[in-house]
């Protein structure tokens, strides 16, 4: 059963997600969008009351496999979500959620397992010793810029072409067929408690920043209410440096998103990636805490 006390394997995390469409068939549907180079499932949950009209909202975790404190929060959140349905605010219920816990579920399982430090996918290369590419890495804009390696033993593993991963084109191909009214990308990583907004792939920011970075702002403002914890909000390039082919730049400029953040949770170095389970809670609380200020953004700004 799901709690969040510690982190869980895969399997957990997929339990949970079809529990929860059965606990609410009539609202959730449950996506396999396709499968990773080892063969696992690559799985999407859908909460809507109304997916031909409502404003769209994408979350994802675990693009990096060593930052197991963001499928934990994204679980969290589609618990927040479900748990009282039936009492969230109208600029909740009012939205269709995409919910993707795992999307790098090999390294996941290979972080657990084999390499806690691992950070790439798992897909086989020429080289046979340096398997994996940064699924950050791999989407198709600012592909063949800064940031990234053409080197497969890097970290930073760009691939060998946009998209070349299983991965990114089973997600890229997903939300291009569901761009109308997609309002939000959000996608969380670890770590340094940051909420960053494009541009990642050239130093420039997007026409909208402005508004991009009042709701990053007001989401940090409340989440040190809550926990007391200091997030900063900033324009990605100017606090993680230029870095081309991630998520959230293609969310934009793909598909035209207009709140797309990456969200670094906790915490500042201190434990970095491997954060202890004693803080799980309230770190996962922090992420909520984003995907809810969004979602009221949504609802003023429509
Ligand atoms: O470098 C990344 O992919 C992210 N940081 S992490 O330490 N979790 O690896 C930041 C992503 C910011 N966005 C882009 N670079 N597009
Ligand atoms: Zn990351």
């Amino acid at each position: 059963n799901m709690h969040w006390k510690d982190y869980h394997d895969l399997e957990t995390i997929y339990g949970f997600m079809r529990e929860i469409r059965s606990k609410f068939p009539n609202i959730v549907r449950l996506y396999t969008i396709g499968q990773t180079a080892e063969g696992r499932d690559l799985k999407v949950l859908r909460i809507s009351e109304n997916p031909r009209e409502n404003k769209k909202v994408w979350i994802d975790g675990g693009i990096h496999a060593r930052e197991w404190i963001s499928p934990a929060t994204v679980t969290f959140i589609l618990y927040q979500l479900m748990a009282n349905w039936e009492n969230q605010p109208a600029h909740i219920r009012g939205l269709t959620w995409y919910i993707m816990p795992v999307m790098n579920p090999d390294g996941y399982e290979y972080s657990r397992t084999t390499n806690r430090l691992w950070r790439k996918n798992r897909s086989a290369s020429r080289r046979a010793q340096c398997n994996g590419v940064d699924l950050n890495r791999n989407f198709d804009i600012g592909w063949n810029g800064y940031g990234s390696s053409t080197n497969p033993c890097s970290d930073t593993y760009r691939g060998s072409s946009p998209a070349s991963e299983k991965e990114t084109k089973a997600v890229a191909e997903f939300l291009a067929k569901r761009k109308y009214n997609l309002e939000a990308y959000l996608t969380y990583h670890s770590y340094g408690q940051m909420i960053v907004y494009p541009w990642a792939y050239k130093a420039v920011k997007v026409k909208d920043s402005a508004v991009l970075q009042r709701v990053a702002s007001l989401a940090v403002d409340r989440i040190a209410q809550k926990t007391g914890s200091t997030y900063r909000a900033a324009v990605t390039h100017e606090v993680l440096g230029i870095a081309g082919g991630g998520s959230d730049d293609w969310s934009r400029a793909a598909l035209g998103v207009k709140y797309v953040y990456t969200v670094e949770l906790r915490d500042r170095g201190a434990y970095g990636f491997v954060l202890p389970p004693r803080y799980i809670k309230d770190t996962a609380l922090e992420g909520w805490t984003v995907a809810e200020t969004v979602a009221q953004a949504i609802k003023t700004s429509s």
